[in-house]
C-alpha cells in the first residue's frame, strides 16, 4: 500500500527464469507492493517453478512478443497504482519508491533509462542504443509539444489505475514497440505525466531484442514509424477522438495536502 492506494507490479516474462525470482522477491522486500502479476509469455521451461516459489500471481499469453505480454499483465493487476517492469535485472525494485514519489503529481511517471549516472557497469546501454532512444524519444517530444522524453523503451513505468484503463481499449501493438504506443496514448488522453531517471543495470541471460545491433535498429525504425503515423492521424482528425484530453481539465485551485492532482498543465494540441 502507499498512501491508502495498493501497488501491482506488472512483468512479462520470456527467458528470465535465471532472474525473475530476485527480481519478485525484490519488488515484495519494498513493503509497498501488494500484488506482483507475471505474464508467462511461452516463458523458457522452469520460468513457472521458479515463480511458483514466490507470492506473484502467473498468467499466462500465448500470442508471442512483448507488447503482447505486457499488455496481459496490465489487464490482470487488480491495483491502484500500476507499476511495469522487467524480470532480467536490469531494473532497480527500489526505484518503485522514486515512482511513487512522482505519483502524487502525475498519473503516469515514465522511466529513463539513459541518464548516465545510472547507467552501471555492464549495463546495454551503449552510445547506439542512447542516444538512438534519445533521438526519437526527442521526435515524440517534439511532434508532442510535451515534457521531456529521454528514452522510448523503459518498461519501468507507473500508471494510475483511471489512466491505464481509458487508454488499454486502444493498444493494438503485440510486438517489442509497444512502449511508445502507450506514451502516445497517455499523451493523447491528456492525463498529467513526466519521465524520471532510473537505476540500469547489466541484464541476466542473454538480452533478446536490443543485444543485436540490427534488431536494435529495425526496433528504432518501427517506433518512428509509429509515432509518425499516429500523429499523423490525430493532425488529420482520425485519432481517437473519444480520448483526446479525457484527463484534462483546467488549472484548478492549489490542492490540498495529499490530494492527488489530476488533470490541469497544457492540454493536448
Ligand atoms: N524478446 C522477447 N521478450 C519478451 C517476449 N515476451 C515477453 N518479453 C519480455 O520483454 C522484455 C524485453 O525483453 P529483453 O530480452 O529484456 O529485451 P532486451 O533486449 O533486454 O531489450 P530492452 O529490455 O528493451 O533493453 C523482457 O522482460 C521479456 O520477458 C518475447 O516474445 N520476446
Ligand atoms: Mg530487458
Amino acid at each position: 500500500m502507499w498512501h491508502g492506494q495498493t501497488v501491482s507490479v506488472v512483468l512479462p516474462t520470456y527467458n528470465e527464469k535465471d532472474s525473475i525470482r530476485e527480481c519478485i522477491e525484490g519488488f515484495f522486500a519494498t513493503g509497498v507492493v501488494d500484488e506482483v502479476v507475471v505474464c508467462n509469455n511461452n516463458a523458457v521451461s522452469g520460468t513457472s517453478e521458479e515463480i511458483a516459489k514466490t507470492r506473484a500471481r502467473e498468467v499466462f499469453e500465448p500470442r508471442q512478443g512483448y507488447g503482447w505480454s505486457l499488455r496481459k499483465a496490465l489487464s490482470a493487476a487488480t491495483g491502484d497504482l500500476i507499476v511495469a517492469s522487467e524480470p532480467d535485472g536490469t531494473f532497480e525494485p527500489n526505484d518503485i519508491f522514486k515512482l511513487l514519489a512522482y505519483a502524487q503529481d502525475f498519473q503516469v511517471v515514465f522511466g529513463s533509462r539513459t541518464n548516465s549516472s545510472l547507467i552501471w557497469a555492464g549495463a546495454n546501454m551503449g552510445l547506439f542504443l542512447k542516444w538512438g532512444n534519445w533521438a526519437v524519444a526527442k521526435y515524440l517530444e517534439f511532434l508532442f509539444n510535451t515534457h521531456q522524453f529521454t528514452d522510448v523503451g523503459c518498461t519501468m513505468r507507473l500508471l494510475r489505475r483511471e489512466v491505464l484503463e481509458a487508454i488499454q481499449p486502444y493498444f493494438t501493438i503485440g510486438d517489442s514497440y509497444f512502449g511508445p504506443q502507450m506514451m502516445m496514448l497517455v499523451l493523447w488522453s491528456g492525463a498529467r505525466s513526466i519521465e524520471i531517471p532510473l537505476n540500469y543495470y547489466e541484464r541476466v541471460g542473454e538480452s533478446m531484442v536490443t543485444g543485436d545491433f540490427w534488431k536494435a535498429l529495425k526496433l528504432g525504425l518501427q517506433m518512428i514509424v509509429l509515432i509518425t503515423s499516429f500523429r499523423l492521424k490525430t493532425w488529420l482528425g482520425f485519432g481517437p477522438r473519444e480520448l483526446h484530453n479525457v484527463f484534462h481539465e483546467s488549472r484548478g485551485p492549489r490542492p490540498k495536502p495529499n490530494q492527488v492532482r489530476t488533470g490541469a498543465g497544457q492540454p493536448n494540441p
